[in-house]
């Protein structure tokens, strides 16, 4: 799905700001039908949890509502006009004026709507959106809503992260022609020292298509005809990990009399990606991944995204030398992936089915033990959202360069009965849909080399453990071996590259031990560094992504101090001791782990 972009035939207009905000309580049945009635605005974008200071709304679960004017610009008389949502969390209904134009399942991907027929260029219209956080067994990710013998909705979920909701990406008003570019992919090759650009366009009814490659200065290196195509770049600057070099496939779409009707550009990197024995590499240079799982959350925005934030991350990950990181737990923003094309940093993009798996919340979140996949938990319905999210991530992130593979879900319970018949045709969809990337999963700790179900469908093994943290909490020696054995036990069975993409433990900024102590500083210190000498010391292992980047919102439980404290930078970004430790060791990696004798 093509990013709206301000071309010579496109115009585009933000419509961030304050809306006029509501739950779904406070309001008429039908919100859409005037304006809405309430003494509260919203920023968007921004998740509406911790806006306000109001449990009734932080802890609201169902609907909400968003409204604001929006004049069409006076000069876009003749424009097809879009209204575009770069996400509803976790489900949209759109309506302009009394008409419901959109509407949307999953959080964290984009959808938009034509709206030229309800709309004139130059009036004013009301545009309200509905926003749902509910989670049941049939989304991604899942959980469970529950109605109290008051009437009042609860929800549970099975992923340890705040389940924020609301407009937390930008809302977009977009005009272009009816005869326009629908969709671009662009597939890359090397050959030698040239590039081998392989693109396909796809048009809203039969037009011509020329395409230009532009490299990074605006000049043109290369042409095209015709809606596919394949185009060299002879002397071409590879996208690298650290150096993200980009070029532009600026398209054009002709008119029967051959004039430009349409323009849209579309940016990408020359590489390539291969995983071979326990090799992942890129540009055929073996790859070490360094790095993070993240999360979009600060304060008071929840995940809402920002700029500065955006900005101030990327410049922490260089600091600290990573050249990675995996979007866990769910597609983010497409800026957060813009700006890791232009930067190279290398990106394992996850999709939202995180908590499919009943086994390891039942002790967390009070359900269970359940059966993960049953009709009643994880089933068809909830397959087929699962399916439709992986087409749409996809749909928006297959021209990234910077994404060098997909994780289609993050600890599901692939060590019990029905993990085989879930996965196979969703890992297949993913391969169809994307040959080009290899696809992995992070497993759970409960998923075992003995009795995991679906390791071999996949390219990469990604391992989440928290030997020294759950289990032989504070005891790093015997941590070690179990650690030890079991990525041993992995590379044995399969000769697949193997990486770390969880270990982290719990930490309290500013507790200090000279013991083992968990929550200290030092103790997450030495945890990481017991980790890195049982990586150093195995062959196949392709990379380790230290859990967390920064600490995160959650929601409330014992095992949470305000959230989850894995991080290496606090909430507001300040290092813990840590931080430096992994600064030394991933300088010095760069993005090549020295061979094992
Ligand atoms: C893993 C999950 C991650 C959690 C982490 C933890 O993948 O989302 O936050 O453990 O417990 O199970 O800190």
């Amino acid at each position: 799905m093509l990013k709206p972009q301000s071309t010579a035939t496109r115009e585009l207009v933000n419509l961030d700001g304050l809306w006029r905000f509501a739950t779904e309580s406070a309001v008429t049945s039908e919100p859409w039908n005037a304006v809405l009635d309430t003494p509260l605005e919203a920023a968007v974008p921004a998740s509406y949890n911790d806006l306000f200071v109001d449990s009734a709304i932080r802890d609201h679960v169902g609907w909400v509502w968003y409204q604001r004017q929006v004049r069409v610009p006076r000069g876009w008389a003749g424009e097809r006009v879009f209204v575009r949502f770069d996400a509803a969390t976790h489900e949209g209904r759109v309506y302009v004026d009394g008409s419901l134009v959109a509407q949307h399942v999953g959080g964290y991907t984009p959808f938009e709507a034509d709206i030229t027929e309800h709309v004139q260029a130059g009036a004013e219209f009301r545009l309200t959106v509905g926003v749902n956080n509910q989670l049941t067994n049939v989304t991604i990710p899942p959980g469970s809503v529950t109605v109290r013998q008051d009437g009042k909705k609860t929800q549970t979920y099975f992923h340890d992260f705040y389940n924020y909701a609301g407009l937390a990406r930008s809302v977009w008003l977009y005009s272009a022609p009816a005869v326009r570019v629908d969709d671009v992919t662009v597939v890359t090759g090397i050959d030698g020292g040239a590039g081998v650009v392989d693109y396909t366009v796809e048009t809203t009814g039969s037009a011509d298509v020329r395409v230009r490659i532009l490299d990074a200065a605006g000049a043109e290196v290369a042409t095209g005809e015709g809606a596919t195509g394949t185009v060299r770049i002879d002397g071409v600057t590879l996208w690298q990990p650290g150096a993200g070099y980009l070029y532009d496939l600026v398209i054009e779409v002709l008119g029967e009399d051959g004039a430009v009707v349409d323009t849209y550009t579309q940016s990408f990197g020359v590489r390539t990606v291969e995983v071979r024995g326990t090799d992942f590499l890129i540009n055929g240079e073996p790859f070490y991944f360094t790095g993070f799982g993240k999360h979009e959350d600060t304060a008071v925005r929840g995940k809402g995204h920002d700029n500065a934030y955006l900005v101030h991350d990327f410049q922490l990950l260089d600091w600290i030398g990573a050249n990675s990181f995996r979007t866990s737990h769910y597609p983010y923003a497409e800026e957060v992936l813009d700006f890791a094309d232009r930067h190279g940093i290398v990106v394992i993009d996850e999709t939202a089915a995180v908590g499919l798996n009943l086994g390891v919340q039942g002790g967390l979140s009070g359900v269970g033990p359940k059966p993960s996949f049953s009709p009643e938990t994880s089933n068809d319905e909830t397959q087929a959202a699962h399916a439709q999210h992986i087409r749409e991530l996809i749909a928006r992130d297959k021209n990234h360069p910077s994404v060098v593979m997909w994780s289609i879900a993050n600890e599901p319970a692939s060590n019990e009965e029905g993990a085989r018949e879930y996965f196979e045709p969703l890992v297949n969809l993913t391969r169809e849909l994307d040959p080009t990337r290899p696809v992995t999963y992070a497993l759970v700790m409960f998923a075992l080399v003995n009795n995991d179900k679906i390791a071999d469908l996949f390219d990469v093994l990604s391992i989440n453990r928290y030997y020294g943290w759950y289990v032989f909490t504070g005891d790093l020696a015997t941590a070690e071996q179990a650690l030890e054995g079991e990525l041993r036990g992995w590379i044995a069975k399969f000769g697949k590259p193997i990486m770390m993409s969880e270990y982290g433990a719990d930490t309290m900024q500013g507790l200090h031990s000279v013991w083992d102590t968990p929550w200290s500083e030092e103790y997450q210190a030495s945890f990481l560094e017991m980790y890195h000498r049982v990586f150093d010391r195995i062959d196949g292992f392709v990379g380790e992504q230290v859990w967390n980047f920064a600490d995160f919102q959650t929601s409330p439980g014992i095992h949470r101090i305000d959230g989850n404290k894995k991080g290496v930078f606090t909430r507001d970004r300040r290092p813990k001791a840590a931080a430096h430790a992994l600064r030394t060791r991933w300088t010095r990696i760069g993005t090549r782990k020295p061979s094992v004798d």
